[in-house]
C-alpha cells in the first residue's frame, strides 16, 4: 500500500471503525500508538517510522500525536462520538461548503446537517470547498453566513488542521453559488 492508501486506512480506524483492527478510541479520540502499529502491521508493512512519516506528510494534516508520541488521534472528521477538544472560535464573516449535485434538493429544504459525522464541515475558501464537493460528483458550492450565525448564537470550532465545524446550518444562512 502507498502512504496515501495507508493514511486512508488510518482515517477509517481513527474516525469511524477502530474495531477493524480490534482497538477502541478513548473519550478524547486517542488510541495507543503501539496498538495501532500492531493492528495495522498484521496486514501490511507498518512501523513507527512509517507512522511518523504519514503524520508529517499527510496533505490535510489529519492526525496528531500527544506530546510523548504514545497516543495518536484524528484531528476531525469522526463519525463515532469523541471529544477531540476542539477550539471554539469566532468564524470569518463567510465560509464555504462544497457538496455534490445529488444533495442539493435536500440541502435547500433542510439546510446542512452532519449526516454520519459529528459536525457539518465548512471550508475557508472556494478552492477547498470545490475539492470537498468533487468527492461527491459534480460539485455545488454554498456560501455560509457564518458571521451572522455566530451573532445569532451558533457555535463554531476550528480543528487543528483548519477545518471549520458547526452542528448545523439552517437554510436562511445558505447562499447557493
Ligand atoms: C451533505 C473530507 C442531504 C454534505 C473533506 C456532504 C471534509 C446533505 C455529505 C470532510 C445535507 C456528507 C467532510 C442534507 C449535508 N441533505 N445531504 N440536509 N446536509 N449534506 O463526506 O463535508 O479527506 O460526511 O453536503 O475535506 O463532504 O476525509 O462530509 O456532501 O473536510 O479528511 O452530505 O471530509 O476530509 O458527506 O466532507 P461527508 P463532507 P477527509
Amino acid at each position: 500500500m502507498s502512504l496515501k492508501e495507508t493514511s486512508k486506512y488510518m482515517s477509517l480506524i481513527l474516525r469511524h471503525k477502530p474495531e477493524v483492527i480490534g482497538i477502541s478510541l478513548d473519550e478524547y479520540g486517542w488510541v495507543n500508538v503501539d496498538e495501532l502499529i500492531e493492528g495495522i502491521a498484521k496486514t501490511q508493512k507498518f512501523d513507527m517510522d512509517i507512522l511518523e512519516e504519514i503524520v508529517r506528510t499527510d496533505e490535510k494534516q489529519r492526525y496528531s500525536f500527544n506530546e510523548d508520541k504514545t497516543k495518536i488521534r484524528a484531528n476531525q472528521g469522526h463519525s463515532v462520538q469523541v471529544d477531540v477538544e476542539l477550539e471554539e472560535k469566532m468564524p470569518p464573516e463567510e465560509l464555504w461548503h462544497g457538496t455534490g449535485e445529488k444533495f442539493v434538493a435536500s440541502i435547500d429544504e433542510q439546510g446542512l446537517i452532519p449526516k454520519s459525522r459529528l459536525y457539518v464541515h465548512l471550508s475557508k475558501d472556494e478552492e477547498t470547498a470545490t475539492k470537498v464537493g468533487s468527492r461527491h460528483g459534480r460539485p455545488v458550492l454554498y456560501i455560509v453566513s457564518s458571521g451572522q450565525m455566530y451573532r445569532d448564537g451558533y457555535k463554531f470550532y476550528l480543528s487543528k488542521n483548519g477545518v471549520w465545524l458547526t452542528k448545523e446550518v439552517p437554510v436562511k444562512y445558505l447562499k447557493k453559488i
